[in-house]
């Protein structure tokens, strides 16, 4: 029911580059942009078998590389609750990529609507966003390009530059039919001034926020956001908002650079009580940062440490509303700082689960709770409310000014977090929202509790994939015997905490390690470094 000739005409613009085999991965196809224009082609093809098999559904296609360099590129497809792609499909949306020529793509096609019954006469609808990337045009022109070749059940709409995450409330609303909100990037901003607005009110506002932007599509958003909050509710100061400059993009700055670093970004002094924090490139990522008073260090707040806040201050709003059969939940991975975890079970006595790396597994794992809190240490992370919490919200009654007052707070915290994916804007007017209700600096967030020492270290080896994990990541189960290495290594160590893991993003092995103190866990850092190499 679609004209194969238009496909093999149109496909003959965006051959497949020779000597690359692109893989969809934990965050999409990623790679140099200007190597991906036959790829975004072939996304295409792939969003709309997606939507013909889900009825007729929107999906979602996000061009963006996140935190990678300015050349980089990417794309992820995102499913119609605003969720990541079915895993299912994924190795699909690789074959179609490293397809050859039109007559593989037509017959990765064929096997596809077989393998997934795919009804081929229903309408297809996909909406587009891009971040700030001199490729993202001509990606976004190769996308359209095979959206119009497929025919007239295909419809499509391009949103041009957006963040990662409004472009995941964008498919969630649009397949709501307006009840998660509107549809469009002003009704995305209305939603989440409207919420803070709410939730800040009646108490004293906090001294501005300094926000570094990474120079990304995070300045121009975050601008109209703030401005829809007005000043007199949150007072930001935007800084690396450069989005002119492309190279500047991520450079020694944004959350995967202050993270990593551990150090001040670049444009960001940390002046006394200043509280800091920096978005990654695609706006999904959010890290807080400040100097110390006493010993003028470079200070973090990851996603481990808003988790722990945010945990901490929706257990308490359900125990005020008097909620307390809601079962609030958090959910981590194994590079959550040990001292994080203790916090969440021992001090909050919640549940913790530990997942894989990559946020469709931390996404899936949330949603066993009424209330599942969710952060990687980098940043990513949002709140989920199933369906029993939301009930429970609109139907409770006050008994008591106070359990009133919690309950308004609970409903406009749904609203205020955005919960498809991980959005650095929802997650810092959140925290901003908990340190205005606590009165708050950094350092009185950060005492919560202390972090373990810890180090990342990343191995160049000979394959990658000789190495596999289970347990969470947690455990080597390939190369064979290498656990039981790493195992009488963390022994020595006390404190000791350590895994080895294949990256999903790069042609590396992680190495991460936790230690009573610095040089100890420096040490076991290295020492496993070696064992690995
Ligand atoms: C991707 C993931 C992120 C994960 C990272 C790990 C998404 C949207 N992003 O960026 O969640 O932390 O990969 O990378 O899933 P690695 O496998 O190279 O360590
Ligand atoms: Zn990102």
């Amino acid at each position: 029911s679609f004209d194969l000739s238009a496909l093999v005409t149109a496909s003959a613009q965006y051959p497949k580059p020779p000597n690359v085999t692109f893989t969809y991965g934990t965050a999409g196809f990623r790679l140099q942009g200007d190597l991906l224009p036959s790829v975004a082609f072939r996304v295409g093809v792939l969003a709309v078998l997606r939507s013909k098999k889900m009825d007729g559904r929107t999906i979602g296609v996000m061009l963006t590389a996140s935190h990678n360099p300015a050349r980089d590129n990417g794309l992820k497809v995102v499913d119609p609750r605003g969720e990541m792609l079915d895993t299912t499909w994924e190795p699909f949306a690789t074959r179609l990529a490293n397809a050859n020529d039109a007559t593989e793509i037509a017959s990765v096609m064929e096997e596809l609507r077989s393998a997934k019954t795919i009804d081929m006469s229903k309408p297809a609808h996909v909406v587009i966003g891009r971040d700030t990337r001199p490729t993202g045009p001509a990606l976004v022109k190769a996308l359209t390009d095979c959206l119009t070749a497929l025919g007239s059940t295909v419809t499509y709409q391009d949103y041009g530059v957006l963040t990662t995450p409004q472009l995941h409330y964008i498919v969630r609303c649009i397949n709501t039919h307006g009840a998660y909100g509107e549809p469009t990037e002003d009704g995305y901003y209305t939603k989440l001034a409207t919420a803070f607005r709410t939730l800040v009110s009646g108490h004293r506002r906090l001294s501005p926020l300094t926000v570094d932007c990474a120079n990304g599509v995070g300045a121009p958003k975050l601008r109209a956001l703030a401005e829809r909050i007005g000043e007199a509710n949150l007072a930001v100061e935007l800084v690396n908002d450069n989005i002119e400059a492309a190279d500047q993009l991520n450079y020694q700055c944004g959350a995967d650079f202050v993270k990593t670093q551990q150090n001040f970004s670049a444009n960001v002094e940390g002046r006394p009580l200043e509280r800091c924090c920096a978005l990654d490139g695609d706006a999904d990522r959010l890290v807080y940062f400040y100097r110390d008073e006493t010993d003028h260090a470079f200070k973090l707040l990851d996603g481990d440490k808003i988790s722990g806040l945010a945990a901490m201050f929706i257990t308490d709003l359900t125990r005020a509303a008097g909620l307390t059969d809601l079962n609030v939940g958090v959910v981590q991975t194994a590079y959550a700082n040990g001292s994080s975890t203790a916090y969440l079970k021992e001090v909050l006595q919640l549940p913790v689960a530990c997942v894989c790396t990559g946020v469709k597994h931390l996404h899936h794992e949330a949603e066993k709770f009424d209330i599942g809190v969710y952060f990687e240490a980098n940043g990513h992370g949002t709140v989920l409310f199933n369906h029993a919490a939301t009930q429970a919200l609109s139907k409770a009654q006050a008994r008591s000014p106070a359990q009133a007052e919690a309950l308004d707070q609970l409903r406009a915290l749904v609203d205020l977090v955005n919960q498809t994916v991980g959005d650095a804007f929802s997650d810092l007017l959140l925290v901003e929202v908990i340190l205005t209700h606590r009165q708050w600096s950094l350092s009185q967030w950060d005492h919560a509790y202390t972090d373990l020492p810890n180090r990342l270290v990343k191995v160049v080896v000979a394959d990658r994939t000789a190495f596999r994990t289970t347990n969470a990541d947690t455990q080597l189960v390939e190369p064979a015997g290498l656990q039981d290495k790493v195992n009488e290594l963390v022994a020595k160590y006390r404190g000791g905490r350590a895994f080895v893991r294949p990256s999903g993003t790069e042609d590396v092995v992680r190495v991460y390690a936790e230690a009573a103190n610095r040089h100890e866990c420096d040490q076991l850092a290295f020492k496993l470094g070696g064992l690995v190499f």
